[in-house]
């Protein structure tokens, strides 16, 4: 644990229901760099809970029916549920987003559901760089975490790099699964959906298409399911609820959940350092003792609070 991590203010968000998340979530979008702010998402690295899920795939499939329904489905378990819900740019009127809650049939009152809704990066429809902060503190106080986001190609590679299972929704008869085999992210998904399976031999097609075309493991000891499901009828959650549960299982086991974590972390502090400074940045903090490579367990967060002070000042001397 990082000397600068202040694991009160994680308990105190912890404890402080949907009410401190979402002032904490007002305060990382106003001022990231906020010191306190930074010493908060430092304890919420060092204390990671929940499984982190990716929710992904083509426009209109059934994603956000799916989600809901993981939810309560979650909820009826008793785990508390984090979802984040990104929003193509192209569905924001006038600036502001449209309500998520609306999208997730949700009982308002329940304090174990807490969604957020961000907007998406301009480019390629992928994730805006706040997410994975998001992430980081949402899988700090939830038991579960879902991202839901719209697949246009490039964002399920960025999805992947925040969650720890990837689920790509698919619907029957669209060609779908053609199209992602030539787009080349049939390597991403640890577990891919059929919905709207009550469309019936259409749906088993699908299963069959997509099962030809997915890489068969996703690193070893783990072959992606094909399920299929109907989010609206209720029909395949169960078995998705043990495959998730069987995923988590599968990365612990592995050990390859830390690794898929840290990987997440260093690719994180790759994006930011070019963000700010660009590709020379990039080289220079590369050169710096440490460089771009985290420790086990060190904080991203710190990490690029650390390049950009020794970065932003050349000639301080040192990046203490
Ligand atoms: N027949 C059938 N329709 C479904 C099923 N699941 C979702 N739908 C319908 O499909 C439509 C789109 O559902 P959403 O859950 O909004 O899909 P989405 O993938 O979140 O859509 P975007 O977020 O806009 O990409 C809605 O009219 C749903 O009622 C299903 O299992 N069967
Ligand atoms: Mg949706």
């Amino acid at each position: 644990l990082s000397e600068s991590a202040d694991p009160g203010a994680l308990d105190a968000l912890r404890a402080g229901g949907k009410r401190a998340m979402a002032s904490v979530l007002a305060r990382l979008e106003a001022a990231p760099a906020d010191p306190a702010l930074l010493a908060l998402l430092d304890a919420a690295h060092a204390g990671a809970r929940g499984q982190v899920i990716g929710i992904t795939g083509p426009p209109g499939v059934g994603k956000s029916t799916l989600t809901s329904a993981l939810i309560r489905l979650q909820r009826r378990q008793e785990r508390t549920v984090g979802v984040i819900a990104v929003d193509p740019s192209s569905r924001r009127s006038g600036g502001a987003l449209l309500g998520d809650r609306m999208r997730f049939e949700l009982d308002p009152e329940d304090q174990g559901v807490f969604v957020r809704s961000m907007a998406a990066r301009e480019r390629l429809g992928g994730l805006a760089p706040l997410t994975y902060a998001v992430v980081v503190l949402m899988r700090a106080v939830y038991d579960v975490v879902l991202v839901e986001t719209v697949g246009v190609g490039q964002s399920e590679t960025d999805v992947a790099g925040v969650c720890d299972t990837v689920v790509l929704c698919l619907q029957p008869g669209s060609g779908d699964s053609l199209q992602y085999m030539k787009s080349g992210i049939a390597e991403i998904p640890d577990i891919a959906v059929v919905n709207k399976a009550d469309l019936g031999q259409l749906a088993r097609q699908a299963k069959a298409d997509l099962e030809a075309v997915l890489a068969p493991e996703q690193g070893p000891g783990w072959r992606v399911p094909v399920l299929l499901a109907s989010a609206t009828a209720g029909r395949g959650l169960d078995d998705l609820a043990r495959e998730l549960q069987g995923h988590a299982a599968h990365l612990a086991e592995q050990g390859s959940l830390t690794a898929r974590r840290a990987a997440q972390g260093e690719s994180w502090l790759e994006d930011g350092v070019r963000e700010a400074f660009g590709r020379i940045g990039l080289d220079r903090a590369a050169g710096l003792p440490g460089g771009l490579a985290l420790a086990p367990g060190q904080s991203p967060f710190r990490r690029l609070h650390e390049i950009s002070r020794a970065l932003a000042e050349p000639y301080a001397g040192s990046s203490d």
